[in-house]
């Protein structure tokens, strides 16, 4: 997959695609993560990229020009077509079922924001999708962003190693996990169930199934169907 990045913070993504799975996916070739800033297609000799909106009101939006002159940029680079994808607090709510979804795209072209939004022209002329992260204020578009490639590039076939397990993952969505312990058996009084030391492996099951049941009606009831009536 390429993932192509538009933002006028860079610097922000570097550390973050460059530990762990992303930095393993990113040399393994699994991912070609590309980042662009926006402000060296600026059309100006200040270098502008927001602007006053029309109709008044506070705050700035992210120029038209900028952003476009950009995408062609970007966009030549590589042959394959991109999904483009807007992040704006009013987009599409992300889930593990987007991730799933996006996962199958050759190609991704992320456009993170700043200031109070974007021209509504470049969602039009670029036929962008919009995803948000959640209900809650950031500051810009770019940890949104990570958050996605985060999300998305994981899923990606060889980007996990043996030590970080997926096939759980996959059939036991919609439940939270089970809790987990290891060394050592007592810590500061806290004994680890006996259950997980017996060696019954059909009695460890149970009691993880159970637990995850349990955990998920405890914290997250939103999970589970509803109540029969
Ligand atoms: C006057 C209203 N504005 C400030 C409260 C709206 C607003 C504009 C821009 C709020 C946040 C932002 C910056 N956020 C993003 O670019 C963003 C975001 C988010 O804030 N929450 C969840 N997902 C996302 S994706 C991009």
């Amino acid at each position: 997959m390429r993932i192509d990045v538009l933002t006028l913070f860079p610097e922000m993504f570097e550390s973050p695609l460059s530990h762990s799975i992303l930095k393993r996916a990113r040399e393994a070739g699994i991912v070609d993560i590309a980042l662009t800033n926006i402000r060296d297609f600026a059309t100006d000799s200040y270098r502008k990229v927001d602007d006053k909106p029309y109709g008044g009101g506070p705050g700035m939006v992210m120029m038209c020009a900028p952003v476009f002159a950009a995408f062609e940029h970007v966009a030549a680079l590589h042959p394959a077509p991109p999904r483009t994808i807007l992040l704006t607090p009013q987009g599409r709510p992300f889930t593990q079922s987007l991730a799933r979804d996006l996962s199958t795209a050759e190609r991704l072209l992320l456009i993170a924001g700043r200031y109070e939004g974007f021209d509504e022209r470049i969602r039009i002329g670029l036929n962008a999708e919009q995803i948000s992260i959640g209900d809650y204020v950031l500051s810009g578009g770019e940890l949104p962003a990570l958050i996605v490639i985060d999300a998305v590039v994981r899923l990606l076939p060889g980007a996990l190693g043996d030590a970080d397990s997926t096939a759980e993952e996959s059939f036991s969505e919609g439940l939270l996990e089970y809790p987990h312990y290891t060394r050592p058996e007592t810590f500061r009084g806290m004994k680890v169930p006996e259950i997980l030391l017996s060696g019954d492996h059909g009695k460890v099951a149970r009691w993880r199934r159970q637990q995850r049941l349990e955990r998920t009606r405890t914290y997250r009831p939103d999970l589970l169907p509803p109540d029969k009536p």
